[in-house]
C-alpha cells in the first residue's frame, strides 16, 4: 500500500486527519459514522475505537502530542453536540444520572462516550467531566434528585486515593465505577457497581439500574 491508498477503515481515515489536523475531514468522518450506524453504535465501534488506536499512536510516537490534543478536542466537541442531539430522548422528567472523575483525573474522554451513550438511551445524564471534588457530590445529588453516580478513572490509584469519599457517597446513593482504574476488588471495596470496560454491557446495566430494575455489586454476565 502506498501512502496515497485511501484508508482503509474508518479508524484508519480518521487517525490520517488527526496526524494532518485536519478538521474538516475528521467531523466528516464522524458525521458519516452517526449518519450510518446511528449515534450510540457510532460511539461504540469507531468512536472508541479511534480513540484508543490514536492514544496508541501516541504512545508509539506515530503521532504527535498535538495531532492528539487536536483529534481528541475534536471529538469532544462532536461527542458535546452528540449529547444534545435529541433533548427528547433525554426526558428531565427522570431522576438523572451523576457522571464525574475524582479530583487529579482529567481522562474524561471515555466517561463523555458513555455520557452521550446514556443521553441517546433515554437515561437523563449529568456530566460533570474531569476533577470532579468528591466530598460534595451527595449534596448535589440530593439537590438534583439524581438515581445514582458514575466515577470513571483511568489509574486504580486515583480510586485509592478517594477510597473514603468513594465510601461515603455510596453509603447514600448507588454507586458504579467504570474506566480503566476500576476493577471489582476496588468496587467492593468501595461498595460501588463495577462497570467493565465494554461499554454496552456497562450501558446495558446502568439502564437497568436507573429503571430500577438491577441492584447488587457485580454487573451479571
Ligand atoms: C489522551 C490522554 C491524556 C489526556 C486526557 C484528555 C482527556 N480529557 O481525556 C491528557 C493530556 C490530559 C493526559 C494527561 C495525563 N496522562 Co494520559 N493519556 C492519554 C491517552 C493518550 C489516551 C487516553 C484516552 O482518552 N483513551 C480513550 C479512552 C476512551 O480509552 P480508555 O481510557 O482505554 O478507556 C476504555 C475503557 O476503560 C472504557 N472506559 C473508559 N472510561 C469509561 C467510563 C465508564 C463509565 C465505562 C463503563 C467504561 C469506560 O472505555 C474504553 C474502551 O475502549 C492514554 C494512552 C492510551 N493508550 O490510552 C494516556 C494515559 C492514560 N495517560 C497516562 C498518564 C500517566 C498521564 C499523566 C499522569 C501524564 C503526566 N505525567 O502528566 C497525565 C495525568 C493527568 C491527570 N491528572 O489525569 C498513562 C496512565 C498510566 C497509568 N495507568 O497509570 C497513559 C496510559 C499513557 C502511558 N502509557 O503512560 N492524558
Amino acid at each position: 500500500m502506498t501512502s496515497t491508498s485511501p484508508a482503509a477503515t474508518p479508524v484508519d481515515a480518521m487517525l490520517a486527519a488527526a496526524r494532518t489536523m485536519d478538521e474538516r475531514a475528521l467531523r466528516a468522518q464522524l458525521r458519516d459514522e452517526a449518519r450510518a450506524l446511528g449515534v450510540n453504535a457510532a460511539i461504540t465501534d469507531v468512536v472508541l475505537p479511534f480513540l484508543n488506536a490514536l492514544g496508541q499512536a501516541w504512545e508509539r510516537g506515530d503521532c504527535s502530542v498535538a495531532s492528539e490534543h487536536f483529534a481528541s478536542q475534536v471529538t469532544r466537541s462532536w461527542l458535546t453536540g452528540a449529547a444534545v442531539g435529541d433533548p427528547d430522548a433525554s426526558s428531565t422528567a427522570m431522576d438523572p444520572v451523576v457522571l464525574a472523575c475524582p479530583p487529579g483525573e482529567r481522562h474524561d474522554l471515555g466517561l463523555l462516550c458513555f455520557h452521550v451513550l446514556l443521553v441517546r438511551s433515554g437515561v437523563p445524564s449529568r456530566f460533570l467531566g474531569s476533577d470532579t471534588p468528591l466530598p460534595g457530590l451527595a449534596n448535589v445529588c440530593r439537590a438534583i434528585g439524581a438515581s445514582g453516580v458514575v466515577v470513571a478513572a483511568t489509574r486504580r490509584r486515583v480510586f485509592e486515593a478517594h477510597g473514603s469519599a468513594l465510601q461515603v457517597l455510596a453509603r447514600q446513593y448507588p454507586l458504579a465505577i467504570g474506566g480503566a482504574g476500576a476493577d471489582a476488588d476496588i468496587a467492593e471495596n468501595v461498595g460501588a457497581t463495577f462497570l467493565p470496560a465494554d461499554m454496552r454491557r456497562s450501558l446495558a446495566h446502568v439502564v437497568r439500574w436507573h429503571r430500577g430494575e438491577a441492584g447488587g455489586i457485580t454487573v451479571s454476565a
